[in-house]
């Protein structure tokens, strides 16, 4: 892409760029009349002015460009035809971003010098209407934006401004209208992306800065910053978040102020001085390159704006940008210390019977009942699938995911093996989703095709080890797919840490000759993916591997299985989250079978096997439930019981046993004595990587409830009821101790 902009925003002495003030400001200091606005009927239609008033806005560039701006936005906004259609304007939408653009340009063009430059930023606003909460379609608000990024594309702007954004979805919308011109034109320009983050700290549907960012990431952009909504104060976490991790141009276009209600207008109280000095602190300090002007700010606020960009360096950053998923709320970082990817397998209509019966009852509830109740058994993400023969899946893809979006917060694994599902899907998840999967069982058409997609919406991908000849059975097939996929996505622009290589875990349970060695073989391929395919990440649906067996031996197969894939390189798994055991719990003869069978170490007597784990393990649990058996608990002191509910997440019993207990101690002793002494275990275990989180989840929820049961025996002075003052943890957001905080 050449362009002077991006010359400019880049040459060795990094200039601050100034963008411009706001442009309805400055209209309404005008006092225009209706008449201006072409009558009655188009009145606030700021956006219509280019045709019925141009002077007027006209005014409002001179006066920026006057005052220093290097850039001034159109006055586009509102400019696309869905809110133009408010006005009956929607068929001038084209035509108005165009006159808008060459108005502008003219001005730039008249302003501009070899020492500085001005530029001109098309304007694309949100709109009325947030796609998230199913106010538009997606495909609606894409081709309302390309017909506007069309517009100002020939009327000369050196650059897109997708600004005052609310909703992800609409970002994403946006994004790909003004690709789509690019694509048309065969030429590329410069892309800002500007949130607004409200005053209680997330977007407007709730996302976090953190989430946005993991959501834009994935997106062409060259700068992404914020704008509007509050002054400068309020957006310093957010800026700072993006200058420490953002791969992007740091922007900040604050208003002048919060606005106040005076006598029924907002008024902005932020002076140009105390801009100029938070703006100032934010390029020194933080690294923002891009400063401006939103709500409230005039023409003297830009000014002294332009008069530090002459003199301030941005500070130098080194962001570190880590890769993560994200539903719309926040993120969930793919890598796990100590422990794997959690991905929740039972919104799964093929996987699962409840599932099923939901869904063709079509009780979107329940099926969100479904979504959040995997959240409590420690999922980290929800893998989603609705495939299922005779039902319309690109519908409930749609139905179903567009309530889970807002409903829970976790990311989204869209599982189907149509990609016009996962696009369904992809359509209302305004997150970061992880689309599963893709493979070469059909071609490279369809192999493109979900990578096709993953782009356009910011998705990474699981790929399969299939290929045109099928199923790969031996681990170094399964290596060579991998490869294959591995070079192809990422010559095509996918970066290996959005890529998920899942080598396939076959039954290893049927007694099939052919079946034996499926563990062995997917364990192998593990480590030499791993090891020679720097930078991805390997998945597995672990509970393939046991199909047919007893859900007692399955738990125990899935878990040691799950385990021995860990050890060689696997760093997440779609699993039922509350049926995997920590090795800890597993007897170690079960292991040593589970083991056996993985690896396919049956002993033979000649041609006679004498020894054959499944069997074996079939022996084992045969009648066994998953229900832990106690009655051999039931023997030990009430102390070691206590103890052991609180390792075990067990509850149930756990009140007994605390009765038991509190006729000898009292319920402090209790808790810190006995129960603390669990959760010391607990903690062990969790450090030497034998106990997965949503173990340490369970714990915790069973030393609350104990808590909980205790508490009415406590005396006053005990639980010091007069004396109950605030008291504050804090912790790094995301950092191993922030698990314990939030436990706590
Ligand atoms: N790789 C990838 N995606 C996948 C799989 C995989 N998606 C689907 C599947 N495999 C993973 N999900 C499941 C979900 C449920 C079960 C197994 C894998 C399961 N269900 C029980 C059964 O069939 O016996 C039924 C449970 C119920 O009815 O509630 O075992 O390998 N990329």
């Amino acid at each position: 892409m050449k362009s002077a902009f991006l010359d400019r925003l880049h040459s060795p002495e990094r200039p601050v760029i100034v963008f411009d003030g706001g442009m309805g400001t400055n209209l309404q200091t005008q006092n225009l009349t209706a008449d201006d606005f072409g009558g009655k009927d188009y009145e606030g239609c700021n956006e219509y002015l280019v045709y019925t008033k141009p002077e007027a806005v006209a005014n409002v560039h001179r006066g920026f460009l006057e005052a220093g701006a290097d850039v001034i936005e159109t006055d586009t906004f509102g400019g696309t035809s869905i809110v133009l259609g408010e006005y009956d304007l929607a068929d001038k939408a084209y035509d108005l971003n165009k006159t808008a653009a060459e108005l502008a340009k003219r001005l730039t063009q008249e302003y501009s010098t070899p020492e500085k430059p001005r530029f001109v930023a098309g304007s694309m606003g949100p709109g009325t209407k947030l796609p998230t909460l199913g106010h538009i379609d997606f495909d609606t608000l894409h081709h309302a934006f390309a017909e506007q990024a069309e517009g100002l594309f020939d009327g000369g702007v050196d650059l897109f401004i997708v600004e005052t954004c609310q909703d992800v979805l609409q970002i994403k919308a946006a994004l790909n209208g003004i690709e789509d011109v690019f694509a048309k034109k065969g030429e590329r320009r410069p892309i800002m992306v500007s949130v607004t983050m409200e005053s209680f700290g997330t977007m407007l549907v709730g996302s976090e800065m953190s989430a946005a960012l993991t959501i834009l990431e994935p997106y062409k952009i060259d700068i992404l910053g914020l704008n509007c909504a509050t002054g400068p104060d309020l957006m310093k976490e957010h800026i700072r978040y993006l200058a420490e991790h953002s791969p992007f141009v740091v922007s900040c276009i604050p208003n002048a102020g919060l606005p106040e209600n005076i006598g029924g207008k907002a008024h902005y109280k932020l002076t140009p001085m105390e801009l100029r000095m938070a703006l100032m602190h934010f390029v020194e300090d933080l690294g923002v390159q891009v400063i401006g002007g939103c709500c409230g700010t005039r023409y003297e606020h830009i000014q002294a704006l332009a008069e530090i960009s002459k003199t301030l360096k941005p500070k130098e950053r080194i962001p570190q940008f880590i890769p993560a998923a994200a539903s719309i709320y926040s993120t969930q970082t793919y890598e796990q210390e100590n422990s794997f990817l959690i991905i929740g397998e039972r919104l799964n209509a093929s996987g699962s019977k409840k599932c099923r019966d939901l869904l063709n009852a079509e009780d979107w509830d329940g099926l969100v009942s479904l979504a959040k109740s995997q959240i409590k058994e420690g999922a980290q993400i929800l893998d989603v699938n609705v495939d299922y023969v005779g039902r319309d899946g690109v519908r409930d893809m749609r139905e179903l995911v567009s309530r889970v979006v807002t409903n829970v917060n976790l990311p989204l694994m869209l599982d189907s093996t149509e990609w016009q599902k996962m696009e369904a899907g992809l359509k209302v998840a305004g997150g970061k989703c992880l689309l599963n999967s893709t493979n070469y069982e059909d071609g490279e058409e369809r192999f493109y095709k979900v990578l096709e997609i993953a782009k356009k919406y910011g998705a990474a991908v699981v790929v399969g080890t299939i290929d045109e000849d099928g199923m790969a059975r031996t681990a170094e097939k399964k290596f060579e797919i991998a490869k294959r996929a591995y070079n192809d996505a990422i010559n095509y622009g996918i970066p290996a840490h959005e890529i998920f290589f899942d080598p396939l875990a076959l039954p290893i349970s049927t007694g099939i000759e052919e079946d034996r060695n499926n563990g062995k073989a997917t364990i192998d391929s593990i480590r030499q993916i791993r090891q020679e395919l720097p930078g991805c990440h390997i998945v597995l649906g672990v509970s393939n591997i046991s199909f047919g067996l007893n859900a007692a031996a399955r738990q125990v197969l899935n878990s040691v299985f799950l385990h021995e894939a860990m050890q060689v390189g696997l760093d997440s798994a779609i699993v039922s989250a509350n049926k995997i055991l920590p090795l800890a719990k597993i007897d170690p003869e079960h292991q040593e079978v589970c083991r056996k069978l993985i690896y396919d170490q049956r002993e033979f007597n000649g041609d006679v096997c004498v020894y054959d784990p499944l069997g074996k393990l079939t022996t084992l649990f045969e009648g066994k439930t998953t229900k832990r058996d106690r009655s051999g608990d039931a023997n030990l002191p009430v102390e070691e019981r206590l103890k052991r509910h609180i390792i075990d997440g067990e509850r149930i019993g756990l009140d007994d046993a605390l009765a038991e207990a509190l006729k000898q101690y009292p319920p402090l002793d209790i808790i810190n004595n006995l129960l603390l002494d669990g959760m010391k275990v607990v903690g062990e275990l969790f450090g030497s990587g034998q106990m997965q989180l949503p173990f340490v989840l369970q714990s915790a929820q069973t030393m609350k409830a104990a808590v909980a049961y205790l508490e009415p025996y406590m005396e006053k002075s005990e639980t010091g009821d007069n004396s109950k003052g605030t008291f504050i943890i804090a912790t790094v957001k995301g950092d191993v101790h922030d698990i314990g905080k939030n436990l706590v």
